[in-house]
């Protein structure tokens, strides 16, 4: 049955056929799920795919992709609030902020919450990168100020990212999960 995929980022949905291809197809589903005000993702995911499931009332299982950059020396900024900064301040200034720091390490955390008539599970994937002056026409969002292995996410080809991205490793976990529950 194919994947409702919840959400307004047609990158995430990109990302998420390409790696499902072959597994499930996936369908790009604009409803706009409460956001609860949570410093875990993982919360916010979950739920937000509870709520879709049940609205949306097509019986076809949903997903849900909670997402957020992590600056350790800007003590996790932007984080769980990683949509909002990106509409206000930007990549850009983001990056001006972190470049003033010795520590330009940083996190691409994600959660991605399935929920069928079964329940609701939740997988997460990270990734641990520098933050860098802007880079690359590729990706989407902080891809062009994110480098893993000296490339920046921007630069990488959808399945360069997919191989190493947060997204990419939560995409395996739910991938080998389905597989042997669904
Ligand atoms: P939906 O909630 O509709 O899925 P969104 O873009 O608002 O879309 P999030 O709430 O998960 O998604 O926002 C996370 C922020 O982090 C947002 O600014 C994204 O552009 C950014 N982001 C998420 N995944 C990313 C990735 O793989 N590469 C770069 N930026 C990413």
């Amino acid at each position: 049955m194919p994947i409702q995929f919840v959400t307004g980022n047609e990158g995430k949905v990109r990302e998420a056929t390409t790696y499902l291809e072959g597994i499930e197809p996936v369908e790009q589903v604009d409803y706009d799920y409460t956001e609860v005000q949570s410093n875990a993702l993982k919360d916010i995911a979950a739920y937000g795919a509870l709520e879709a499931y049940e609205e949306l009332g097509a019986d076809e299982p949903v997903l849900v992709d909670d997402a957020g950059l992590f600056v350790d020396a800007l003590g996790g900024f932007p984080g769980p609030y990683s949509a909002y900064v990106e509409d206000t301040v930007g990549v850009e200034r983001l990056w001006r902020l972190a470049r003033g720091e010795d520590d330009r390490r940083a996190r691409f955390r994600t959660v991605l919450a399935y929920c069928d008539e079964n329940g609701t599970e939740t997988f997460e994937g990270s990734v641990a990168g520098t933050l860098v002056a802007p880079r690359g026409e590729g990706g989407f969002g902080y891809d062009p100020i994110f480098e893993y292995n000296g490339q920046t996410m921007a630069e990488m080809s959808t399945e360069e990212k997919n191989a190493i991205s947060h997204r990419g490793r939560a995409l395996a976990t739910f991938a080998e999960w389905y597989a042997d529950e669904r």
